[in-house]
C-alpha cells in the first residue's frame, strides 16, 4: 500500500485537522478511541464536552472557581475541575504518550498490511512528530530526551510512510540530523528490526535473535520464559519476523528511503558486523563480552541454521503468538509486540483472516488525539492506575462525602467492579503467565495482564470507596477481595520484594544478555520499592477490614517486605525509583510502608533518613523538582523549575512519616496553592513517569490526583499538628 504524499505546512503549532469535529470514544472496559465527526449535522448531535477539549488542549470554558484561602478548599476546586474529565462509565481517561519509538511500529505495521490510516489521523500524526521533533530536528528516545539514531531514524520513516515529502524542511532537518549522528547504519538493535522489517535496512546487519531459544528446555536459566514479560513478549515476534527473513515488498518509498537514510549507497554498504554499530548518543547499556561472544557464534549458526529445527521453532513461537492475542483480545502486552503480532498475524494467516481483522481494530486502542496532535501510547491507557489514586485522593481528603461528589464515587466504584480481571487468561498454564484471578489490570480488563501493584492499588481503591464510606453500593464481594489478596501473596518474591508482573524467574546475570542497548534493566523482573509498598499498604489496610482472612500469611509478608525496603534505602537515605521520577516518587511509597509498620520520622532511623534526603532537596521556593535524569544516571539530578506533581509526591512522603514541623509542609502547599489556576486546574508541567531507566512516560492526570490529595491530607495534618503545639 502507498499512501499518497500530503501537502503539510511548515509550521505545526496550529492543528492540521478541525479540533472541533474530534471526539473522544469511551465504550466496552473503559477502551478509548478517536473519531473524526465529517459533518455538521453529527456535530451538532454530538457536542464536545469539557473531557474532549481538555485533552485536545482546547479551552473547556469551566468556570473560575471562588479561590481558595486553605489546603482543603484548594483540593476541593480542583476536583470540582477534575469531575468534569470523568467519563460516563466512571473512569478519568488521560493521554499516555511520552516514548517516542512507538508511532514507527504503528506506521511500518499499518503500511506493509495495508491498514489505511484517516487523512486526518495522518496529518495529526505528521504533526505530533513536528512538534516532538527537537531543535535538530531529529527524534529522542522520548520526549524530552535528546535526539539519538533511534529516534531519528525511526520517525523519519513514519514521517515519510504517512505522507510528508524528501524535501519538505522539516524531513530535511531530520535526514541532516540523522546523518551526523551516523544515519540509520548506527541505530541501536530495535531501530535496526524495524529497519529491517520495512526492507531499508538488510538482516544480516542485525544481530542474531534466534527462534530456537523457545524450544530449548525449559529448566535452562536463559530459556525466555524467565525474562522479564516485556522483553520475553517483544523478542517472541521479533524472533519470528527475524527467523523467516520477512521483508515488505519493494516499493518506490522504499527505494527512496534507502538513499535517504544512509550517507552511504545503500547498495555497496557491507552490512555484517553492523550488529554493533550503535551510536554513542543511544548507548545505555553497551554490550557486555558475553553477548558480543555469544553473537559471533550465533551468526555462525544463522549461515548454516538447520531448516528443520527453525521450522519447528518458527511454529512454536507462532503458537505463543496466537496465544497472546487469544489472551488479551488482540490487545497484547503492549504497543511493541501488539505491531509486531499484528504484523506475523497478517503475514501467516492471511489479509483475510479474523485474527488479522481483530488486530486491525485494536489499533484504534493506542491511537490518542493531544495538543501537539496524535500519538501511540505506551499501554492502550492507564485507566485503572488513574482511576485508583484519584479515588483514594477523594475519600482520604473527606472530599467523597460532599453531596456533589457522590455520584462520581459512585461511579468510579462500578468501573472499579467491572475492572478487576475474574479468571486466568484463556491459555492459562500453556502461556507461562502468572494467574490472574482476581487482580486488576494496569490499563483495562480485557488486556488481562495482572500487575502487582496494579492489583494492590485497585484493591485500596475499592476498599476506600466501598468500605469507607456508607453511601456506596457493595459491588465487590469479599470472595473477590480474597482472590486480589491471593494474587498478591503470590507474587513476593523470596527476598521479600514484589516485581512488576510475575515472580523474579531468571538469575541477575541474565541481565548480561541484555540486547536492547538502550534500555537499562530488561532482561528479567526486579523487585521494585514501589511495587513492594503498594502490596504492603493493600495487605495492612485489607486485614483491618478482614482481619480473618490469611492472616499468618498477610503478617510474613509484610515483615518480609519490610525487611526489602530497609534494604533497598540507599545510604543517603533515599530510595531509587523506576516507574516515576524519581527518588521523590519513591520516597512516597517507601515511607508510606515503613509508616504502616509504625515506622516514622520520630520512631525510626530509616524513616528519618528518607525525610531528610528529602528536605535537602526542598527548593527555596518550597517545591521540588527533579528531572527524569535521575532515573539513568541513579543519582539526583535537580530540575530547573519545582514541579507540582513531584511537589506532593515529598510532602506526602512527609506527611506518612508524621514529620513533625510544618513549615517545610506549609510552604510546599503554598506553591502548590500558588500554580492552581482560577478553574481549579493544573498546567501541564514536565513529564512524570519513566521505564527502563531512560525512557519517560506522561502521567498527566497526576497533576490533578497527587495534588488533590496531598491538599486534602495536608489540610488535616497541619491543623493536626498545631493542634498538638497548642498542648505543649
Ligand atoms: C508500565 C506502566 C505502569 C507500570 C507501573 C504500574 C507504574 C509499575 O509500578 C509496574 C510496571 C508498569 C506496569 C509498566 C511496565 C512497563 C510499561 C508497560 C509501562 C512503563 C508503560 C509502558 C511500558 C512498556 C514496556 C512500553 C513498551 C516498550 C517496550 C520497551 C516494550
Amino acid at each position: 500500500m502507498s499512501f499518497s504524499t500530503l501537502d503539510i505546512p511548515i509550521s505545526s503549532s496550529e492543528p492540521f485537522t478541525d479540533y472541533s469535529r474530534w471526539r473522544l470514544v469511551v465504550d466496552e472496559d473503559g477502551r478509548h478511541s478517536w473519531t473524526y465527526l465529517r459533518t455538521d449535522e453529527e456535530c451538532a448531535e454530538w457536542l464536545q464536552k469539557p473531557l474532549d477539549k481538555f485533552w485536545m488542549g482546547l479551552p473547556t470554558e469551566l468556570p473560575n472557581l471562588p479561590p481558595a484561602n486553605t489546603p482543603l478548599e484548594s483540593a476541593r476546586n480542583g476536583y470540582e475541575y477534575y469531575k468534569h474529565l470523568q467519563a460516563h462509565d466512571g473512569h478519568w481517561p488521560g493521554e499516555y504518550g511520552g516514548p517516542m519509538f512507538l508511532i514507527p511500529g504503528l506506521t511500518i505495521g499499518s503500511y506493509i498490511t495495508g491498514i489505511p490510516f484517516t487523512h486526518e489521523e495522518r496529518r495529526e500524526m505528521i504533526r505530533y512528530l513536528m512538534n516532538r521533533a527537537n531543535e535538530d530536528g531529529g527524534w529522542g528516545i522520548h520526549i524530552e530526551g535528546p535526539s539519538t539514531a533511534f529516534g531519528t531514524s525511526l520517525n523519519y520513516c513514519a514521517i515519510r510512510i504517512l505522507g510528508m515529502s524528501a524535501d519538505h524542511p522539516a524531513a530535511v532537518k531530520a535526514r541532516g540530523c540523522l546523518h551526523k549522528l551516523g544515519s540509520a547504519l548506527a541505530a541501536p538493535a530495535w531501530g535496526k528490526f524495524w529497519l529491517s522489517v520495512l526492507n531499508v535496512y538488510e538482516w544480516e546487519g542485525n544481530n542474531p535473535v534466534p527462534p530456537e531459544l523457545w524450544v530449548l528446555p525449559e529448566w535452562l536459566p536463559f530459556h525466555p520464559h524467565r525474562w522479564w514479560i516485556h522483553c520475553r513478549m517483544v523478542y517472541l515476534p521479533m524472533s519470528y519476523l527475524y527467523g523467516s527473513r520477512f521483508k515488505a515488498k519493494e516499493t518506490d518509498l522504499i527505494l527512496s528511503l534507502r538513499e535517504e537514510l544512509y550517507t552511504r549507497d545503500y547498495y555497496s554498504i557491507e552490512w555484517a558486523g553492523q550488529g554493533n554499530n550503535v551510536c554513542k548518543v543511544d548507548l545505555y547499556a553497551p554490550h557486555s563480552a558475553l553477548f558480543d561472544g555469544l553473537n559471533v557464534i550465533l551468526a555462525q549458526y544463522e549461515k548454516c541454521s538447520l531448516p528443520p529445527f527453525r521450522r519447528a521453532a518458527l511454529a512454536r513461537v507462532y503458537d505463543l503468538i496466537v496465544t497472546e492475542d487469544d489472551n488479551t483480545d488482540f490487545q497484547d502486552l503492549g504497543p511493541v509486540n501488539k505491531m509486531m503480532n499484528l504484523i506475523v498475524r497478517w503475514y501467516v494467516d492471511g489479509p483475510e483472516s479474523v485474527a488479522f481483522k481483530k488486530h486491525r481494530r485494536r489499533r484504534a486502542d493506542f491511537m490518542w488525539l493531544g495538543k501537539e496532535g496524535m500519538m501511540m501510547t505506551g499501554t492502550n491507557g492507564s485507566q485503572l492506575w488513574d482511576i485508583a489514586f484519584i479515588s483514594q485522593a477523594i475519600v482520604e481528603s473527606g472530599l467523597a462525602i460532599e453531596e456533589s461528589n457522590r455520584a462520581s464515587c459512585v461511579k468510579a466504584l462500578e468501573w472499579l467492579d467491572q475492572a478487576q480481571i475474574k479468571g486466568n487468561s484463556m491459555h492459562f498454564g500453556k502461556d507461562y503467565r502468572h494467574q490472574s484471578k482476581g487482580a486488576w489490570p494496569f490499563s483495562t480488563p480485557s488486556q488481562s495482564y495482572t500487575v502487582s501493584d496494579c492489583t494492590a492499588e485497585g484493591l485500596k481503591a475499592v476498599l476506600y470507596l466501598q468500605e469507607h464510606l456508607d453511601f456506596t453500593p457493595k459491588l465487590i464481594s469479599k470472595q473477590r477481595m480474597h482472590d486480589a489478596v491471593d494474587v498478591m501473596l503470590s507474587l513476593q518474591n523470596s527476598d521479600g520484594g514484589f516485581a512488576s508482573y510475575e515472580l523474579i524467574r531468571g538469575p541477575q546475570w541474565l541481565e548480561l544478555l541484555n540486547p536492547a542497548e538502550v534500555f537499562g534493566r530488561i532482561m528479567i523482573e526486579h523487585n521494585y520499592p514501589e511495587c513492594t509498598t503498594s502490596v504492603l499498604t493493600a495487605l495492612a489496610i485489607f486485614r483491618k477490614y478482614h482481619p480473618e482472612y490469611r492472616a499468618a500469611d498477610i503478617e510474613t509478608c509484610l515483615q518480609k517486605a519490610i525487611k526489602y525496603l530497609h534494604r533497598a534505602q540507599q545510604p543517603s537515605g533515599g530510595w531509587v525509583g523506576s516507574w516515576g521520577i524519581c527518588f521523590t516518587y519513591a520516597a512516597q511509597f517507601a515511607l508510606e510502608s515503613l509508616s504502616l509498620v509504625g515506622e516514622t520520622y520520630e520512631t525510626s532511623e530509616h524513616s528519618r533518613k528518607g525525610c531528610e534526603f528529602l528536605l535537602k532537596h526542598q527548593r527555596g521556593d518550597g517545591g521540588w523538582g527533579e528531572s527524569w535524569e535521575s532515573c539513568a544516571t541513579l543519582e539526583w539530578v535537580e530540575k530547573e523549575d519545582a514541579q507540582v506533581v513531584q511537589t506532593a509526591w515529598a510532602v506526602m512522603g512527609l506527611m506518612y512519616a508524621k514529620y513533625p514541623h510544618p513549615e517545610p509542609i506549609e510552604r510546599a502547599v503554598k506553591l502548590v496553592m500558588s500554580r492552581q489556576l482560577p478553574d481549579g486546574s493544573w498546567a501541564q508541567e514536565a513529564i512524570e513517569g519513566m521505564f527502563n531507566r531512560t525512557v519517560a512516560i506522561s502521567y498527566p492526570n497526576f497533576k490533578f490526583s497527587f495534588t488533590i490529595w496531598m491538599l486534602g491530607k495536608a489540610d488535616s495534618y497541619l491543623k493536626q499538628l498545631k493542634a498538638a503545639k497548642g498542648h505543649l
